[in-house]
Protein backbone atom coordinates (compact mmCIF):
# COMPACT_ATOMS: atom_id res chain seq x y z
CA UNK A 1 0.00 0.00 0.00
CA UNK A 2 0.92 3.80 -0.97
CA UNK A 3 1.89 5.79 2.25
CA UNK A 4 -0.15 8.85 3.15
CA UNK A 5 0.56 11.88 3.60
CA UNK A 6 -0.49 14.08 6.73
CA UNK A 7 -3.40 16.92 5.59
CA UNK A 8 -6.29 18.93 7.39
CA UNK A 9 -9.52 19.27 5.61
CA UNK A 10 -11.37 22.54 6.56
CA UNK A 11 -13.77 24.82 5.74
CA UNK A 12 -12.26 28.15 5.41
CA UNK A 13 -14.65 30.56 5.17
CA UNK A 14 -16.65 29.78 2.15
CA UNK A 15 -14.54 27.53 0.68
CA UNK A 16 -13.09 24.70 1.72
CA UNK A 17 -9.84 22.53 1.15
CA UNK A 18 -6.54 20.54 1.79
CA UNK A 19 -4.12 22.09 4.55
CA UNK A 20 -1.11 20.55 4.43
CA UNK A 21 2.67 21.14 6.19
CA UNK A 22 4.91 22.49 3.44
CA UNK A 23 7.07 19.96 5.03
CA UNK A 24 4.49 17.33 3.91
CA UNK A 25 4.29 17.62 0.33
CA UNK A 26 7.38 17.09 -1.75
CA UNK A 27 9.34 20.35 -2.60
CA UNK A 28 9.85 20.13 -6.41
CA UNK A 29 7.19 21.84 -7.64
CA UNK A 30 5.54 19.51 -10.32
CA UNK A 31 6.02 16.44 -8.18
CA UNK A 32 3.85 18.58 -5.13
CA UNK A 33 1.33 19.80 -8.24
CA UNK A 34 1.05 16.08 -9.67
CA UNK A 35 0.09 14.62 -6.28
CA UNK A 36 -2.39 17.68 -5.44
CA UNK A 37 -4.42 17.22 -8.64
CA UNK A 38 -4.14 13.14 -7.55
CA UNK A 39 -5.35 14.21 -4.52
CA UNK A 40 -8.60 16.45 -5.69
CA UNK A 41 -9.37 14.04 -8.14
CA UNK A 42 -8.32 16.38 -11.43
CA UNK A 43 -8.98 16.82 -14.15
CA UNK A 44 -12.42 15.51 -14.19
CA UNK A 45 -15.56 17.82 -13.64
CA UNK A 46 -17.10 15.15 -11.37
CA UNK A 47 -13.64 14.74 -9.25
CA UNK A 48 -14.81 11.57 -8.29
CA UNK A 49 -11.44 10.14 -8.33
CA UNK A 50 -10.05 12.62 -5.69
CA UNK A 51 -11.32 15.02 -2.69
CA UNK A 52 -12.12 17.95 -4.40
CA UNK A 53 -15.99 18.94 -4.56
CA UNK A 54 -16.45 19.53 -8.13
CA UNK A 55 -15.82 23.15 -7.98
CA UNK A 56 -13.28 25.39 -7.52
CA UNK A 57 -14.22 26.92 -4.05
CA UNK A 58 -13.89 23.37 -2.85
CA UNK A 59 -11.00 22.70 -4.89
CA UNK A 60 -8.58 24.43 -2.87
CA UNK A 61 -5.04 23.74 -1.27
CA UNK A 62 -2.96 25.86 1.81
CA UNK A 63 0.50 25.24 2.05
CA UNK A 64 1.72 26.26 5.68
CA UNK A 65 5.19 26.45 7.46
CA UNK A 66 6.88 28.60 10.31
CA UNK A 67 8.27 31.47 9.18
CA UNK A 68 11.56 33.01 8.96
CA UNK A 69 10.31 36.42 8.52
CA UNK A 70 10.74 39.36 11.53
CA UNK A 71 7.41 39.75 13.61
CA UNK A 72 5.37 36.86 11.41
CA UNK A 73 4.28 33.84 12.54
CA UNK A 74 3.70 31.24 9.62
CA UNK A 75 3.77 31.93 5.74
CA UNK A 76 0.78 30.85 3.50
CA UNK A 77 0.86 29.50 0.14
CA UNK A 78 -2.07 29.39 -1.38
CA UNK A 79 -2.95 26.95 -4.81
CA UNK A 80 -6.05 26.41 -6.98
CA UNK A 81 -6.69 23.33 -8.10
CA UNK A 82 -8.64 23.64 -11.79
CA UNK A 83 -11.22 21.22 -11.42
CA UNK A 84 -11.49 19.93 -15.45
CA UNK A 85 -7.68 20.77 -16.08
CA UNK A 86 -4.38 19.40 -15.14
CA UNK A 87 -3.34 22.86 -13.42
CA UNK A 88 -2.63 23.67 -10.25
CA UNK A 89 -1.82 27.61 -9.80
CA UNK A 90 -0.68 30.10 -7.45
CA UNK A 91 -1.21 33.12 -8.93
CA UNK A 92 -4.26 34.06 -6.98
CA UNK A 93 -4.42 34.44 -3.41
CA UNK A 94 -7.53 32.98 -1.17
CA UNK A 95 -8.74 35.37 1.89
CA UNK A 96 -11.46 32.57 2.54
CA UNK A 97 -8.94 29.33 3.04
CA UNK A 98 -6.72 32.06 4.93
CA UNK A 99 -9.05 32.12 7.46
CA UNK A 100 -8.33 27.95 8.37
CA UNK A 101 -4.42 28.90 7.93
CA UNK A 102 -4.42 30.21 11.55
CA UNK A 103 -6.29 27.73 13.37
CA UNK A 104 -4.32 24.88 11.35
CA UNK A 105 -1.00 26.31 12.61
CA UNK A 106 -1.82 26.25 16.13
CA UNK A 107 -3.43 22.70 15.56
CA UNK A 108 0.30 21.66 14.39
CA UNK A 109 2.37 23.27 16.69
CA UNK A 110 4.05 25.89 14.48
CA UNK A 111 2.31 28.45 16.92
CA UNK A 112 1.54 28.67 20.75
CA UNK A 113 -2.00 29.52 21.77
CA UNK A 114 -2.69 32.09 24.34
CA UNK A 115 -5.35 31.57 26.93
CA UNK A 116 -8.59 33.55 25.01
CA UNK A 117 -7.71 34.82 21.53
CA UNK A 118 -4.45 33.98 19.61
CA UNK A 119 -3.37 36.74 16.83
CA UNK A 120 -1.72 35.37 13.90
CA UNK A 121 0.36 37.28 11.81
CA UNK A 122 0.73 35.30 8.57
CA UNK A 123 2.71 36.23 5.21
CA UNK A 124 0.39 35.45 2.12
CA UNK A 125 3.27 34.41 -0.47
CA UNK A 126 0.92 34.73 -3.21
CA UNK A 127 0.90 38.33 -3.11
CA UNK A 128 3.76 38.73 -0.25
CA UNK A 129 1.90 40.78 1.73
CA UNK A 130 1.14 39.97 5.28
CA UNK A 131 -3.00 38.75 7.20
CA UNK A 132 -3.35 38.86 10.55
CA UNK A 133 -5.88 35.94 11.74
CA UNK A 134 -7.52 36.10 15.51
CA UNK A 135 -8.24 32.29 16.49
CA UNK A 136 -10.35 31.39 19.39
CA UNK A 137 -8.28 30.06 21.63
CA UNK A 138 -9.96 29.30 25.22
CA UNK A 139 -7.74 27.52 27.10
CA UNK A 140 -4.87 27.94 24.96
CA UNK A 141 -6.66 25.25 22.12
CA UNK A 142 -8.06 26.65 18.56
CA UNK A 143 -12.12 25.99 18.77
CA UNK A 144 -14.16 26.41 15.79
CA UNK A 145 -17.68 26.34 17.46
CA UNK A 146 -19.53 29.66 18.32
CA UNK A 147 -22.03 31.87 17.11
CA UNK A 148 -20.43 33.78 14.19
CA UNK A 149 -22.47 33.93 11.48
CA UNK A 150 -21.44 34.17 7.66
CA UNK A 151 -23.67 34.30 4.69
CA UNK A 152 -23.05 31.30 2.50
CA UNK A 153 -22.43 29.04 5.57
CA UNK A 154 -25.48 27.48 7.42
CA UNK A 155 -25.11 28.12 11.19
CA UNK A 156 -22.67 29.27 13.86
CA UNK A 157 -19.09 29.23 14.33
CA UNK A 158 -16.38 30.75 16.58
CA UNK A 159 -15.73 34.08 15.06
CA UNK A 160 -12.25 34.80 12.86
CA UNK A 161 -11.71 38.60 12.30
CA UNK A 162 -9.20 38.80 9.28
CA UNK A 163 -7.20 42.14 8.67
CA UNK A 164 -5.29 43.43 5.52
CA UNK A 165 -3.03 45.89 5.51
CA UNK A 166 -1.36 47.56 2.13
CA UNK A 167 -2.64 45.35 0.01
CA UNK A 168 -3.20 47.60 -2.87
CA UNK A 169 -1.51 46.19 -6.15
CA UNK A 170 -0.83 42.60 -4.82
CA UNK A 171 -0.60 41.17 -7.97
CA UNK A 172 -1.16 43.72 -10.77
CA UNK A 173 2.04 46.23 -9.05
CA UNK A 174 -0.58 49.08 -8.86
CA UNK A 175 -4.08 49.74 -7.31
CA UNK A 176 -5.01 50.72 -10.79
CA UNK A 177 -2.50 48.96 -12.59
CA UNK A 178 -3.39 51.14 -16.01
CA UNK A 179 -3.40 54.33 -13.84
CA UNK A 180 -6.76 54.88 -14.68
CA UNK A 181 -10.29 54.84 -12.48
CA UNK A 182 -11.81 53.27 -15.91
CA UNK A 183 -11.26 51.86 -18.87
CA UNK A 184 -12.90 50.69 -21.84
CA UNK A 185 -12.05 47.26 -22.79
CA UNK A 186 -14.35 45.87 -25.39
CA UNK A 187 -16.93 48.50 -25.50
CA UNK A 188 -17.60 48.14 -21.67
CA UNK A 189 -16.89 50.76 -19.31
CA UNK A 190 -14.69 48.55 -16.50
CA UNK A 191 -12.43 49.37 -13.82
CA UNK A 192 -9.51 47.43 -13.43
CA UNK A 193 -8.54 47.17 -10.04
CA UNK A 194 -5.93 44.85 -7.24
CA UNK A 195 -6.58 45.81 -3.60
CA UNK A 196 -5.95 42.14 -2.79
CA UNK A 197 -7.18 40.31 -5.97
CA UNK A 198 -7.23 41.67 -9.40
CA UNK A 199 -10.62 42.67 -10.04
CA UNK A 200 -12.18 43.88 -13.25
CA UNK A 201 -15.36 45.37 -12.39
CA UNK A 202 -18.60 46.73 -14.88
CA UNK A 203 -21.92 47.83 -14.53
CA UNK A 204 -24.26 44.20 -14.58
CA UNK A 205 -26.51 46.77 -16.92
CA UNK A 206 -23.44 47.38 -19.63
CA UNK A 207 -23.24 43.30 -19.73
CA UNK A 208 -26.86 43.20 -20.38
CA UNK A 209 -27.69 41.99 -17.00
CA UNK A 210 -29.80 43.47 -13.97
CA UNK A 211 -27.25 41.49 -11.45
CA UNK A 212 -29.85 40.03 -9.15
CA UNK A 213 -29.88 36.83 -10.97
CA UNK A 214 -29.17 32.94 -9.58
CA UNK A 215 -25.52 32.51 -10.33
CA UNK A 216 -26.83 28.91 -12.28
CA UNK A 217 -28.90 31.14 -14.77
CA UNK A 218 -26.19 33.64 -15.46
CA UNK A 219 -23.71 30.29 -15.80
CA UNK A 220 -26.17 29.31 -18.43
CA UNK A 221 -26.06 32.46 -20.34
CA UNK A 222 -23.02 31.61 -22.99
CA UNK A 223 -22.97 35.19 -24.60
CA UNK A 224 -22.66 36.84 -21.19
CA UNK A 225 -19.69 34.03 -20.53
CA UNK A 226 -18.10 34.72 -23.99
CA UNK A 227 -18.52 38.78 -23.26
CA UNK A 228 -17.24 38.41 -20.36
CA UNK A 229 -14.23 35.94 -21.59
CA UNK A 230 -13.07 38.75 -24.16
CA UNK A 231 -12.87 41.76 -21.71
CA UNK A 232 -10.73 39.11 -19.22
CA UNK A 233 -8.59 38.09 -21.67
CA UNK A 234 -8.14 41.51 -23.17
CA UNK A 235 -7.27 42.86 -19.26
CA UNK A 236 -4.65 40.33 -18.50
CA UNK A 237 -1.94 42.40 -20.27
CA UNK A 238 -3.33 45.54 -19.39
CA UNK A 239 -3.53 44.41 -15.65
CA UNK A 240 0.46 43.25 -15.94
CA UNK A 241 -1.25 39.61 -15.50
CA UNK A 242 -0.26 38.36 -19.05
CA UNK A 243 -2.12 36.18 -21.00
CA UNK A 244 -4.22 34.88 -18.24
CA UNK A 245 -6.13 31.97 -20.53
CA UNK A 246 -5.16 29.47 -18.32
CA UNK A 247 -5.37 31.67 -14.79
CA UNK A 248 -8.28 31.70 -12.16
CA UNK A 249 -7.56 35.98 -12.01
CA UNK A 250 -8.52 38.31 -12.82
CA UNK A 251 -12.44 37.99 -11.47
CA UNK A 252 -14.99 39.32 -12.93
CA UNK A 253 -17.23 41.57 -11.09
CA UNK A 254 -20.70 42.89 -12.16
CA UNK A 255 -22.12 45.55 -10.11
CA UNK A 256 -25.88 46.93 -9.18
CA UNK A 257 -27.80 49.13 -6.84
CA UNK A 258 -27.85 47.25 -3.89
CA UNK A 259 -31.37 45.69 -3.19
CA UNK A 260 -31.12 44.60 0.55
CA UNK A 261 -29.59 47.72 2.45
CA UNK A 262 -26.55 46.66 1.22
CA UNK A 263 -23.64 48.94 -0.32
CA UNK A 264 -23.57 47.45 -3.70
CA UNK A 265 -24.69 43.82 -5.68
CA UNK A 266 -22.36 41.86 -6.84
CA UNK A 267 -22.22 38.53 -9.26
CA UNK A 268 -18.63 37.53 -9.58
CA UNK A 269 -16.64 35.02 -12.30
CA UNK A 270 -13.77 33.47 -10.59
CA UNK A 271 -13.37 33.36 -13.57
CA UNK A 272 -15.75 30.92 -15.71
CA UNK A 273 -18.23 29.77 -12.90
CA UNK A 274 -20.30 32.03 -10.91
CA UNK A 275 -19.53 32.41 -7.24
CA UNK A 276 -21.75 31.66 -4.80
CA UNK A 277 -20.85 34.28 -2.86
CA UNK A 278 -17.71 36.72 -3.34
CA UNK A 279 -13.75 35.89 -2.73
CA UNK A 280 -12.53 37.83 0.43
CA UNK A 281 -9.75 40.01 -1.08
CA UNK A 282 -12.22 39.92 -4.35
CA UNK A 283 -14.96 42.02 -2.07
CA UNK A 284 -12.12 43.96 -0.94
CA UNK A 285 -11.08 44.97 -4.51
CA UNK A 286 -14.61 45.69 -5.52
CA UNK A 287 -15.34 47.21 -2.11
CA UNK A 288 -12.40 49.67 -2.92
CA UNK A 289 -13.62 50.41 -6.61
CA UNK A 290 -16.76 51.74 -4.94
CA UNK A 291 -14.58 54.15 -2.99
CA UNK A 292 -12.68 55.24 -6.33
CA UNK A 293 -14.03 58.32 -7.68
CA UNK A 294 -14.95 57.67 -11.82
CA UNK A 295 -14.67 53.54 -11.49
CA UNK A 296 -18.47 52.19 -12.84
CA UNK A 297 -18.94 51.60 -9.49
CA UNK A 298 -18.61 54.53 -7.36
CA UNK A 299 -21.84 56.13 -8.36
CA UNK A 300 -23.86 53.19 -8.02
CA UNK A 301 -22.96 52.29 -4.43
CA UNK A 302 -24.15 53.99 -1.18
CA UNK A 303 -20.73 54.52 0.12
CA UNK A 304 -21.12 56.44 3.48
CA UNK A 305 -18.83 59.25 4.87
CA UNK A 306 -15.77 59.15 6.98
CA UNK A 307 -12.46 58.02 7.76
CA UNK A 308 -14.01 54.15 8.73
CA UNK A 309 -16.76 52.40 5.75
CA UNK A 310 -18.86 49.53 6.22
CA UNK A 311 -19.58 48.54 3.32
CA UNK A 312 -21.86 45.56 3.12
CA UNK A 313 -20.91 43.96 0.06
CA UNK A 314 -24.03 41.72 -1.42
CA UNK A 315 -23.52 38.42 -3.56
CA UNK A 316 -25.90 36.08 -4.30
CA UNK A 317 -26.21 34.44 -0.81
CA UNK A 318 -25.99 37.30 0.91
CA UNK A 319 -23.71 40.40 2.04
CA UNK A 320 -19.68 40.06 3.11
CA UNK A 321 -19.12 43.57 5.03
CA UNK A 322 -15.78 45.25 4.63
CA UNK A 323 -14.77 47.24 6.99
CA UNK A 324 -12.60 49.85 5.19
CA UNK A 325 -10.09 52.48 6.83
CA UNK A 326 -9.21 55.13 4.70
CA UNK A 327 -6.73 57.93 4.53
CA UNK A 328 -7.13 62.06 4.02
CA UNK A 329 -6.78 61.80 0.47
CA UNK A 330 -9.62 59.13 0.54
CA UNK A 331 -7.42 55.80 -0.19
CA UNK A 332 -8.04 52.66 1.38
CA UNK A 333 -5.09 51.52 3.62
CA UNK A 334 -6.68 48.44 5.85
CA UNK A 335 -9.33 46.48 5.20
CA UNK A 336 -11.18 43.97 7.61
CA UNK A 337 -13.93 41.23 6.97
CA UNK A 338 -14.87 38.91 9.67
CA UNK A 339 -14.61 34.61 8.49
CA UNK A 340 -15.41 31.39 10.26
CA UNK A 341 -13.74 28.30 9.98
CA UNK A 342 -14.14 24.55 10.87
CA UNK A 343 -11.72 21.54 10.99
CA UNK A 344 -13.49 18.86 9.19
CA UNK A 345 -11.03 15.74 8.97
CA UNK A 346 -7.45 15.70 10.36
CA UNK A 347 -5.95 12.80 9.01
CA UNK A 348 -3.54 11.15 5.80
CA UNK A 349 -4.69 10.98 2.09
CA UNK A 350 -4.01 8.38 -0.79
CA UNK A 351 -2.84 9.99 -4.03
O1 LIG B 1 -10.90 36.67 -3.02
C1 LIG B 1 -12.69 32.53 -4.70
C2 LIG B 1 -13.05 32.28 -2.35
C3 LIG B 1 -12.27 32.87 -3.48
C4 LIG B 1 -11.10 33.69 -3.26
C5 LIG B 1 -12.13 33.03 -5.92
C6 LIG B 1 -11.07 34.51 -2.04
C7 LIG B 1 -10.55 35.90 -2.10
O2 LIG B 1 -14.20 32.60 -2.20
O3 LIG B 1 -9.81 36.27 -1.18
O4 LIG B 1 -11.45 34.11 -0.96
O5 LIG B 1 -12.30 34.21 -6.17
O6 LIG B 1 -11.53 32.23 -6.62
O7 LIG B 1 -12.51 31.45 -1.62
Amino acid sequence: MSEGTRCMWMRGGTSKGGYFLAEDLPSDTAARDAFLLRAMGSPDVRQIDGMGGADPLTSKVAVVAKSAREGVDIDYLFLQVFVDQPVVTDAQNCGNILAGVGAFAIERGLVSARNGETPVAIYMENTGQIAVARVATPGGEAVYGGDAKIDGVPGGAAAVPLTFKDTAGSSCGALLPTGNAADVVEGVEVTMIDNGMPCVVMRASAMGITGDEAPEELEANAALRKKLEAIRLACGPMMNLGNVTDKSVPKMTMVSPPTSGGAIGTRTFIPHRCHKAIGVLGAVSVATACLTPGSPAHDLADRGTGPERNLSVEHPTGEMTVLATLDQAGAVTEAAILRTARKLMDGEIYA
